[in-house]
């Protein structure tokens, strides 16, 4: 549970803010008491309302005006407050004061999202997941918008409008919701090959994860960092959670949009609620300013990554999510993240994404939050107070003293003053920069293969599978063949058998595509730079397969328990006081919300009923020992419920624990038919099988028995 109310810098500044009507008399906006909210003001009992009912028309008009418009991507958000702690000095590299001071803690709100869906979409949706950072640094705001892929679908930013026109719902019909399994998001993507390496992370089960506590963060772009003496590296920023990289099932993915839409934002909340902190390490890839063009890929293009093996990840910090937000609306919802809040010691690169989002964010903000002072907007404030001779504008908070509002001025002193450097003053990171003005891409960006193919490489079998039939399942929506034709030729350049499978399961043929040269201008001839020489990368990292994962943890796991009256209390108590010694949470279904009671008398009650949860919204289950309980479970009642429950935990390729006298429910389901051997399935004639159980769980899944549960 939680053990302390945690507080910080920005959290004493929101408390100014936050009201509750505990032992309070309901008033009007004008702090009138209200009398009567129950009956409008009329003529008569039967008669008209009257014009003059200012509490009613108050009411009304404020509820009219109840919604503003939401994110024209990642609309859907959960957020979260934290703290990010720095535990080894990045002084070498940047003057950034929250990157220098070792134990610092810097007061932060993350705002997890889905990119394509309406706000009220699934969680589940396939897609990139927005990792939004707000550092609420002593020198301002630092805003890292990331997302839990480290690449991104094109190179230039006047290229998005038309990716989100592609991936949004179709605008004839407004079909899909947060899906890209359909004909323009695939036209689209067919058309861009500097899209395939995105690809191959979007279909890969990043897109799915298990909770936002398991994903990854990523800056995507190469920063820079400048130090006290004004040298500079090129960083790309890294999230690591401590919990290890995971993810659900595709299958299992749309159940749990059925059956539980909020998941994801249940699980941020509730493992907050209970303590179970949501952390990740901070860690960066530095490389020295003179070392730019080094690589065989441009560090300035936000499609490739810098493999972990060329430059590894360093960790410096650890950031930590600890208290849930009092208000959606006031703390997520109006939460305004924008890629060019920096603070000294941190600088923007030549990314010609990254440039074209430092116009985009702020503008944003202007429509979605109704005017230029959404900075004060208690979630957006600052910690240090704003100084500068910015007035007015829709709903102005800061009164701001004195009649001078210009500057240079000499009746107000001065002030306020620019900072020097040394007073923390920010200044550019100054850059000679030369060339003809001309719009045109880099020849240096032409590689749109080799780092997609090291990405499928790098995957292990299982991974590759679900990859494979993740586009199968994308483009057997596309009603166009031509489009699914030219789909697969783009991936004939990744993996000649990936394009054959999904050319076979979607009805066309592997046509040869030309190496395309779309992002080049239509004179220019650059096939050279796609020449199969260069495409012949078959080198791996193991940091892009999640196999490699941290797997030696169950906590914050959710372990259903399946039991009925005459459940074994002894093994239940024992092997739940287990589990949650080591941070996983228990919760027991049962045939109905009614307590049960178990052999020795005890009563013991469900929090869900075989009827109002599913096997998809656990980690694992365990078939509770008791000859009584498995007589009940399998009664007509209930035998197809639970025989569900466990068949689709298996066939998800989870944990399972059958207690003794459940052989019963074990021989019915399908797990009695298996022959292999499954570390993951566990029984009363195992020995330690508690321990047993466990391991099996920290493991995540048996991906690679995926097949022989399913035969
Ligand atoms: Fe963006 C929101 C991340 C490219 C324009 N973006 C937004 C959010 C995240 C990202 C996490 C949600 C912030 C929140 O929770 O409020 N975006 C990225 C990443 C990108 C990226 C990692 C590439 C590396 N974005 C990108 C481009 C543009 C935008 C190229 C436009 C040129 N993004 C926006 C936006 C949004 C936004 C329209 C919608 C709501 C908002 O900004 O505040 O301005």
């Amino acid at each position: 549970m939680k053990d302390q109310k945690p507080s910080n810098e920005k959290l004493d500044q929101l408390e100014s803010h936050i009201t509750s009507n505990e032992d309070s008399k309901l008033t009007t906006n004008q702090g009138l008491k209200i009398n009567n909210n129950q009956d409008s003001l009329k003529a008569g009992d039967r008669g008209p309302t009257l014009l003059e009912d200012f509490i009613f028309r108050e009411k009304i008009t404020h509820f009219d005006h109840e919604r503003i418009p939401e994110r024209v991507v990642h609309a859907r958000g959960s957020g979260a407050h934290g703290v990010f702690t720095l535990n080894k000095s990045l002084e070498k590299y940047t003057k950034a004061k929250f990157l220098t001071e070792v134990g610092k803690e810097t007061p932060v709100f993350v705002r997890f999202s889905t990119v394509a869906g309406n706000r009220g979409s699934t969680d589940l949706a396939r897609d990139v997941r927005g990792f939004a950072i707000k550092f609420y640094t002593e020198e301002g705001n630092y805003d890292l918008v990331a997302n839990n892929i480290p690449v991104f679908f094109i190179q230039d930013a006047i290229k998005f409008p038309d990716l989100v026109h592609a991936v949004k719902p179709e605008p004839h019909n407004e079909i899909p919701q947060a899906a890209s399994a359909h004909d323009t998001f695939w036209d689209f993507i067919s058309l861009m090959p500097e899209s395939t390496h995105m690809i191959m992370w979007l279909m890969s089960d990043r897109a799915i994860p298990r909770s936002f506590s398991r994903m990854e963060g990523f800056g995507v772009h190469s920063f820079k960092f400048i130090n006290d003496e004004g040298k500079v590296h090129f960083v790309k920023f890294h999230f690591k959670p401590k919990l290890g990289v995971h993810s659900v099932a595709w299958d299992e993915a749309q159940r749990i949009s059925g059956v539980d839409p909020d998941f994801h934002k249940r699980d941020l909340w509730e493992s907050i609620e209970n303590g179970d902190f949501p952390e990740w390490d901070f860690g960066v890839q530095l490389i020295p300013e003179e070392d730019e063009d080094k690589f065989d890929f441009d560090i300035l293009d936000p499609t490739k990554i810098i493999p972990e093996e060329e430059v590894p990840v360093e960790i410096f910090g650890t950031l930590t999510l600890n208290k849930n937000p009092e208000n959606f609306f006031s703390e997520t919802e109006q939460v305004a993240f924008h890629p060019g809040h920096i603070v000294p010691g941190i600088d923007f690169s030549n990314d010609p994404l990254l440039q074209g989002r430092l116009f985009s964010y702020t503008d944003t903000q202007l429509i979605r939050l109704g005017g230029p002072n959404f900075h004060e907007i208690p979630i957006n404030r600052s910690i240090k107070t704003v100084h500068n001779n910015q007035r007015d504008g829709y709903m102005r908070q800061q009164i701001a003293k004195g009649k001078v509002s210009y500057e240079p001025n000499s009746i107000g002193g001065g002030c306020p003053f620019q900072a020097m450097m040394s007073e923390g003053g920010f200044t550019s990171h100054q850059e000679t920069i030369s060339g003809p003005k001309i719009r045109q891409r880099s020849e240096s960006f032409v590689d749109h293969y080799s780092q997609a193919k090291l990405f499928y490489n790098s995957q292990s079998a299982p991974e590759k599978i679900h990859l494979q039939n993740a586009l199968i399942f994308e483009l057997s929506k596309v009603t166009i063949p031509a489009i699914r034709e030219r789909m697969v030729g783009q991936l004939n350049f990744v993996d000649k058998v990936l394009a054959q499978k999904v050319a076979e399961k979607t009805g066309v043929e592997v046509t040869e595509l030309e190496f395309p040269n779309q992002s080049l201008p239509a004179d220019s001839n650059h096939i050279d730079l796609q020449s199969e020489e260069r495409e012949a990368h078959t080198k791996i990292s193991d940091a892009l397969s999640m196999e490699n994962t941290v797997k030696d943890t169950i906590k914050s796991r959710k372990i259903g328990f399946i039991l009925a009256n005459g459940a074994d209390a002894g093994s239940v108590n024992d092997l739940k006081a287990k589990l949650e010694d080591e941070g996983a949470t228990v919760e027991i279904i049962a045939p109905s919300l009614a307590p049960i009671t178990t052999n020795d008398g005890s009563a013991l009650t469900p929090k869900h009923s075989l009827t109002s949860t599913a096997s998809v919204c656990f980690d694992a289950l365990f078939i509770s020992t008791g000859e009584d309980s498995t007589k009940e479970l399998l009664a007509p009642d209930n035998k197809h419920k639970v025989l569900q429950f466990i068949n689709e935990a298996y066939k998800h390729c989870k944990t399972i624990y059958f207690g003794e006298g459940t052989e019963p429910l074990y021989m019915n389901s399908n797990v009695g038919l298996k022959s292999h051997i499954d570390p993951a399935i566990v029984s009363w004639e195992d020995e330690n099988p508690e321990s047993k159980f466990i391991d099996a769980i920290a493991q995540h899944r048996v991906w690679h028995l995926e097949q022989e549960r399913n035969n």
